[in-house]
């Protein structure tokens, strides 16, 4: 493409990737999920199993990355893997992890490394996961033999992804494992992971006094759906809880703002609480609305920190790669739009490289920019892919 062409051109050193997390991916693993899906518990009566197989795969992962003329990869450790047993630490694990480092290294790639995405070994579910006191301290004994193998190598981390989806889904809703339906519960794990991301921002800048640390936050776009001051106050309220709680309290433990962006939420309140009133009439393959302007709002939401913003996570499940292509570049046009009006955004990592293990929705939502064969593990691009290692070659488009 000739750089006249290009109307959205993104500043040079901009982070181009995707994400991943090692639970959906890597395959073979024994932590608090594995053991939950054999009860029968994810919609399309699957398990997690081998995933992708990208424990084994990670180079061909990584090539693909490459192949996506991209510049980061936005990968986790699986802490089942790494301490398997309370104290005990796995050496061909962590040696596994930086081999990983090492391969994203060797192709120009920066590793983006996420500490907790969502699963938990066994020995730390049995103490009653985040519900226990000392939550915050296991996680940080996890965090520092992380630090000690990795912490030269790696720059970007991210302690924990989405607090407030996972602890809602984990603690208050009842649909993940540990299944609790308690506020006071939710406010408890919600309180000890603020307290293991404090933790472990600290442990991982003692082993690398350069690297920079935050988590992946998923903030949505709330809009009242009619112009009442009741509609807007409560939407006030909401916003401020879902989207900022958890960022003002580790506002000073954070180096950049990691932000994963899916949803749009038209709420209608009244006096017996509030229901959704979006028309989802463009929506993904999981009936989530596509709302590419909800980017923009979110990004200026966060100028008040005054931080740089990564995009760790956005993307859609999108089996037949119809709205793949137009979902990035409307995504991206808003997020030039924010950067134009002073956000600072410095990178974007398309959720996700491979089609993948969505949680309790199972195999059946395709979010890969690659289709994966189940049985074979083989890889095939999508169109879509296309589109966006072009993009990422012109730096814009
Ligand atoms: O697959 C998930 C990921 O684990 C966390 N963010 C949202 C994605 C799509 O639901």
């Amino acid at each position: 493409m000739a750089e006249q062409d290009i109307k959205y051109k993104f500043s040079s050193g901009f982070l181009w990737g995707t994400a991943t997390s090692a639970h959906q991916i890597e395959g073979g693993n024994e932590n608090n999920w594995t053991k939950w899906e054999k009860k029968g518990q994810i919609k399309d009566g699957s398990v997690s199993g081998r995933a992708c197989n990208s424990y084994e795969l990670y180079k061909e992962d990584i090539r693909l990355c490459k192949e996506l003329n991209n510049n980061a990869y936005r990968f986790s450790l699986e802490w089942s893997r790494i301490e398997p047993e309370q104290g005990k630490f796995d050496k061909e694990a962590l040696k596994h992890y930086q081999k990983v480092v090492e391969c994203c290294r060797k192709n120009n790639i920066e590793p983006l490394v996420t500490l907790y995405h969502w699963t938990q070994p066994l020995w730390f579910a049995k103490l009653g996961g985040w519900l226990h006191k000392r939550s915050p301290l296991f996680f940080r004994n996890y965090a520092e033999a992380v630090a000690k193998q990795l912490g030269r190598e790696v720059t970007f981390w991210c302690t924990i992804n989405e607090p407030m989806i996972y602890s809602y889904n984990s603690y208050l809703k009842g649909k993940w494992p540990p299944q609790k339906k308690s506020y006071w519960q939710w406010k408890k794990a919600l309180d000890n992971l603020i307290k293991a991301h404090k933790l472990s921002y600290f442990t991982l800048h003692s082993h690398n006094s350069k690297c920079k640390v935050s988590v992946a936050k998923n903030n949505q776009f709330f809009e009242p759906y009619v112009d009442s001051i009741f509609n807007k106050a409560v939407v006030k309220l909401i916003t401020h809880y879902w989207n900022y709680y958890f960022l003002n309290k580790i506002k000073n433990e954070l180096d950049y703002i990691g932000l994963n962006y899916y949803f749009h939420n038209l709420i209608y309140a009244s006096l017996k609480g509030h229901v959704l009133m979006n028309e989802n009439k463009i929506a993904n393959d999981l009936g989530w609305e596509i709302y590419p302007k909800g980017i923009y709002e979110v990004l200026i939401g966060l100028k008040k920190y005054n931080l740089p913003i990564y995009i760790l996570e956005n993307g859609l499940a999108d089996a037949k790669d119809e709205k793949r292509a137009d979902f990035i570049k409307s995504h991206l046009r808003y997020i030039y739009q924010a950067i134009k009006d002073g956000t600072d955004v410095r990178g974007y990592c398309h959720w996700s490289l491979l089609d993948n293990f969505e949680w309790s929705e199972g195999y059946e939502p395709k979010f890969g920019l690659y289709r994966v064969n189940p049985k074979t593990f083989e890889r095939t691009v999508r169109p879509s892919a296309k589109v966006y290692a072009e993009i990422a070659k012109n730096n814009g488009f």
